[in-house]
């Protein structure tokens, strides 16, 4: 996908903000021609080789190539990509229905049926990066998006490809990554790594 040099304001107007992290800041916006919803991730550039803040360049070409690569019913569609002085803004499709996270944390319990339903969706998107040779390396529940949550059988959408990889059949990849609380035993041991580790 080519990088937008535009000033996003001129494109887009920003509105509420969805959600945040490490990585920065998700906002909800529109297009101003046609008002389409979208989502905007912001982040911000490191501005120098030591700042502790900000990601690099390249890290975030890596997420937007492999975001390119990848269009898939169960993962979050990139639309446009926007690269300003101190921030890169990655504009993506909109998916309004909150974390599976906070879906099951509300809910009393989740039927095997239910339970099944959300496995099927995941293994598919994750099936369809694997067929691709791309690990996620951040698979967790704050990472799967419902598409809506009021919906009888919610659709997912895997989010957050900071962290995934492309790794070849016989590449080396070693790295140490992940959330400490769902980290595949061969990334804590230091041990090459591929698409196996988002199964843990
Ligand atoms: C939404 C709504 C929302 C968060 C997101 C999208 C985030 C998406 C996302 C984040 C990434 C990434 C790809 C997509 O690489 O609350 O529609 O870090």
């Amino acid at each position: 996908m080519a990088v937008n040099h535009q000033n996003v304001e001129e494109l887009y107007e920003f509105g509420e903000t969805l959600g945040s992290g490490h990585f920065g800041t998700v906002r909800m916006c529109y297009t101003k021609t046609t008002r389409d919803p979208f989502a905007a991730k912001f982040i911000k550039l490191r501005k120098s080789k030591t700042s502790r803040w900000g990601l690099d360049r390249e890290q975030i070409d890596r997420e937007v190539n492999i975001l390119s690569q990848v269009q898939h019913p169960n993962i979050i569609e990139l639309h446009d990509v926007f690269a300003g002085r101190t921030d890169m803004v990655l504009i993506m499709e909109l998916v309004s229905g909150g974390e599976l996270f906070d879906y099951v944390a509300e809910k009393e319990s989740l039927s095997e049926e239910q339970a099944m339903e959300f496995i099927q969706q995941i293994l598919q998107a994750l099936g369809y990066l694997h067929s691709k040779s791309i690990a996620h390396l951040d698979l967790k529940p704050e990472n799967i998006m419902l598409r809506d949550k009021e919906a009888p059988k919610p659709h997912i959408k895997l989010i957050d490809f900071g962290l995934a990889q492309k790794i070849e059949p016989g590449a080396e990849f070693r790295s140490l990554c992940g959330t400490p609380q769902y980290i595949a035993p061969e990334i804590i041991n230091y041990e090459p790594l591929g698409p196996p580790a988002d199964m843990w």
